[in-house]
C-alpha cells in the first residue's frame, strides 16, 4: 500500500487503492514474463464497442474485478464488460476502469497501463456515473513500462508512485506532479490528417512551422499509441495531446471514452497543473450521456491547450 496522507484519503478508500496496487503489481509480473508466459496479445473477442479484446485486457478485467469486491466498491463499471456490475451492495465507491489501456502495444514492449475513476456511489449504478466529471473523488493511471508507475490523485494535487522491485511496494517518488506551462512536444495521431477539423489542422501546421512559425519555436512531434504513456510524459516534462474528434464514421466524438480514459486523465492532468478540454470546453465541466461514451479530448500544457481553445473559436 502506497504511503498516502491519510488526511486526503477517507479511510474506507484506502482498500479500493490498496486492491488497485495489489492487482497492478501482479498484472506488472504478468506482463514483464511477456512471451514466456501465456500469449497475451491473442485475440479473443470484442468489446460492448466492437474493439477487439486481448487476452491481457480480458484478464486485467477479471483480476481487478475479483480484488475490487471485497474492497468496498459497489458499482464497477469496466472497457471490457456492456453494464455496470455490483460488486458490493453496501459499498461506498463507484469505480470505472480501463483494465489495460494501449492494447496494441502489448505484444511490442511498449508501455501500457491501467486507467481509473472514482465517484462516491449513487443508488442507481448507471448514475453512479454518468454525472460531471468534476465530482470524481479519485483517478489515477498504473503505467507497465520500464517501471512501473501509481500516478494519483485525491483532489490535492497529483503524486507519483513507483512498484519497487526489491520490495514489491509502490513508494512515493514525488509528492506533486506539475505540468510546465509552455509545452516543445505535440502529440496526435497524424495518420488521421485527413480527416481533422479545420482549428486542429491549424495547431498541427502552428507546431509544424517551428522558429519560422507563428509559435516562435521549434516543436518536436510524439505518438506512442498508449494514452497512459503519452500521459505520464507529458506530465513528466509537458507537452499537448489531442484526440480529437474527426471526420471518420464512429470518430465524431474522437476515440477515447469519458468515463474511464477522459475524465480521469483530465483530473491529474488539472490536478498537476495543467488543462484539458474537449477542445473547447473543460472535461471537468462535461459529464458523458451514456456508460461507453466517446469524447474528444486535448490536455497538457495549459498555454497550448488555450491556444487550441481559441483556434476553435
Ligand atoms: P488502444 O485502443 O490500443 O487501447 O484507449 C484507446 C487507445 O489505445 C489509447 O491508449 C491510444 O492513445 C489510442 O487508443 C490509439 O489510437 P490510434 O490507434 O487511433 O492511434
Amino acid at each position: 500500500m502506497p504511503a498516502i496522507d491519510p488526511a486526503l484519503v477517507p479511510e474506507d478508500l484506502f482498500p479500493v487503492i490498496d486492491a488497485l496496487c495489489a492487482t497492478g503489481a501482479q498484472l506488472s509480473g504478468v506482463i514483464a514474463r511477456g512471451p514466456l508466459g501465456q500469449s497475451l496479445g491473442a485475440g479473443v473477442g470484442e468489446n460492448s464497442d466492437g474493439d477487439q479484446q486481448k487476452a491481457l485486457d480480458v484478464m486485467a478485467d477479471e483480476l481487478f474485478e475479483a480484488a475490487l469486491k471485497p474492497a468496498g466498491v459497489r458499482h464497477y463499471a469496466s472497457e471490457e464488460q456492456e453494464v455496470v456490475l455490483t460488486l458490493d451492495p453496501e459499498g461506498a465507491y463507484a469505480l470505472a476502469i480501463d483494465p489495460l489501456d494501449g492494447s496494441s502495444n502489448i505484444d511490442v514492449n511498449v508501455t501500457i497501463g491501467t486507467i481509473f475513476s472514482i465517484f462516491q456511489a449513487a443508488e442507481d449504478a448507471t448514475a453512479s456515473f454518468l454525472r460531471p466529471a468534476s465530482e470524481q473523488i479519485a483517478a489515477g493511471y498504473i503505467a507497465y513500462g520500464p517501471q512501473t508507475l501509481l500516478a494519483v490523485t485525491f483532489g490535492a494535487g497529483t503524486l507519483l508512485y513507483v512498484l519497487d522491485p526489491e520490495t514489491g511496494r509502490f513508494s512515493l517518488a514525488s509528492e506533486a506532479m506539475s505540468l510546465p506551462e509552455a509545452a516543445r512536444e505535440y502529440s496526435i495521431n497524424a495518420s488521421n490528417r485527413r480527416h481533422w477539423t479545420a482549428p486542429v489542422l491549424a495547431y498541427v501546421e502552428e507546431c509544424e512551422g517551428g522558429t519560422q512559425g507563428s509559435k516562435g519555436k521549434d516543436m518536436n512531434f510524439r505518438w506512442v499509441g498508449s494514452l497512459v504513456a503519452e500521459t505520464h510524459r507529458i506530465l513528466t516534462r509537458g507537452g499537448t495531446f489531442l484526440y480529437p474528434s474527426d471526420a471518420r464514421k464512429g470518430y465524431e466524438k474522437g476515440r477515447l471514452r469519458m468515463v474511464y480514459e477522459v475524465a480521469p486523465m483530465a483530473f491529474l492532468v488539472e490536478q498537476a497543473g495543467g488543462q484539458a478540454t474537449d477542445g473547447k470546453t473543460p472535461i471537468l465541466s462535461l459529464q458523458a450521456g451514456a456508460l461507453h461514451e466517446r469524447c474528444p479530448l486535448v490536455f497538457g500544457s495549459s498555454e497550448e491547450v488555450a491556444r487550441i481553445a481559441a483556434l476553435h473559436d
